[in-house]
């Protein structure tokens, strides 16, 4: 059904009344004024095309700012580096951040933020997220440290697109990969971070770093992605990291052999309807699944597949609302031709049913 939905004609999208955000920086749950003379065009959503082709962008965090879409993406280059487990050929050296209008138009902003101004980043600057706070907006990133261990910085300026000032060092006792930060309709923010493989997080085990990979046998619970709340001034968490517990419908945690389902990195949180939804990337199964919970820091109860795998390897999202219609961002290798490590955003309508389970959308037409 979904496919028909996002394949459908710009004229069944253009009767869409666009509801406004009114406040600065405040996200799209919010949205309260009506302007029916705006209209979100309909062709940034035609299905299955890339938001821009002039660089490649992957891992897009999407978020409504200032009555636009702003999209904070990963900037994949070709880095010369070879295939490996650790992932070292994601070479990314700076963040460039993605902006769509009321009126559809895209802009690709100037550099929001380098690796040489980052003072404890050594390299691979993966997946980042951003969220605005009393006038501020920060944007959370992971990168290696001097010692090859992914940890997780923060970022500042005045504006949505950067440029953006790094704190000297990265946030205290937060590690792994793929920060996302959700901001609750009660003005609490919390901080999602993980990936497992490449983005180390089966190192932490102990409790502290271990440079050895160790996972759970096939028939134990898996790892789990971890969540903190965001301190006041926004720079640290309060507490520790712990679990953000994946359940089965049956009440017991997804095994670590369960890959279809069980965590692997990409986590992003929405809210709909009063409940949480908890989306991620099943890794090696390529696909974008999801939970719903009660709390955002869990647990979460497995529902279903958000998004089929796409072309290339990894699949990385975020799901948002604006103007009263819910998108999901995502990207996939069509643009360099299957190349894993150049990757394009896309984005497309994304449909909760009445149940409130989520539409599985396919990504290519089916024939
Ligand atoms: O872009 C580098 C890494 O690839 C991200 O951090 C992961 O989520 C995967 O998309």
């Amino acid at each position: 059904m979904n496919r028909f939905l996002n394949r459908a004609s710009p004229s069944i999208f253009a009767s869409l009344v666009i509801l406004m955000m009114t406040m600065n920086g405040c996200e799209g749950n919010s949205s309260s004024a009506t302007h029916a003379d705006d209209k979100f065009p309909d062709f940034r959503v035609q299905f299955d095309t890339e938001l821009l082709t002039q660089i490649y962008t992957a891992d897009p965090s999407a978020h409504v700012f200032e009555d636009a879409i702003y999209v904070y993406p990963s900037h994949d280059i070709e880095s010369g580096i070879e295939r490996s487990a650790d992932g070292a050929r994601f070479a990314m050296r700076d963040y460039r951040v993605i902006s769509i209008n009321p009126k559809g138009e895209v802009t690709l902003h100037e550099e929001a933020l380098s690796l040489d101004s980052i003072a404890w980043a050594k390299k691979q600057l993966w997946a980042p997220d951003a969220a605005y706070k009393n006038g501020k907006y920060y944007l959370y990133f992971p990168a290696k440290d001097e010692q090859d261990i992914f940890r997780v910085g923060v970022a500042m300026s005045d504006t949505p697109s950067g440029p953006f000032i790094a704190q000297a060092e990265p946030i205290k006792d937060v590690y792994s990969i793929d920060p996302a930060v959700f901001a609750d309709t009660d003005g609490s923010y919390y901080l999602y971070v993980g990936g497992i493989w490449g983005g180390q997080l089966q190192r932490w085990q102990m409790g502290h770093y271990s440079p050895h990979d160790t996972y759970p046998n096939d028939d134990e619970p898996a790892l789990m992605p971890k969540v903190a709340m965001l301190s006041n001034d926004m720079l640290s968490i309060e507490g520790q990291l712990q679990d953000v517990v994946l359940l089965n419908k049956d009440g017991s945690p997804l095994k670590a052999g369960d890959n279809q389902k069980r965590f692997f990195e990409a986590a992003w949180v929405h809210k709909y309807q009063g409940k949480y939804y908890f989306s991620y990337s099943t890794g090696d199964t390529h696909k974008i699944a999801y939970a719903v919970g009660d709390n955002p820091m869990g647990p979460f109860v497995y529902q279903g597949v958000v998004l089929n795998p796409v072309v290339g390897w990894t699949n990385h999202h975020s799901i948002v609302e604006y103007a009263g219609q819910w998108y999901l961002f995502y990207h996939d290798s069509k643009l360099s031709k299957g190349q894993t490590h150049l990757r394009s955003v896309k984005m497309t309508k994304l449909t909760h049913l009445a149940d409130g389970s989520i539409e599985t959308i396919e990504p290519y037409p089916i024939n």
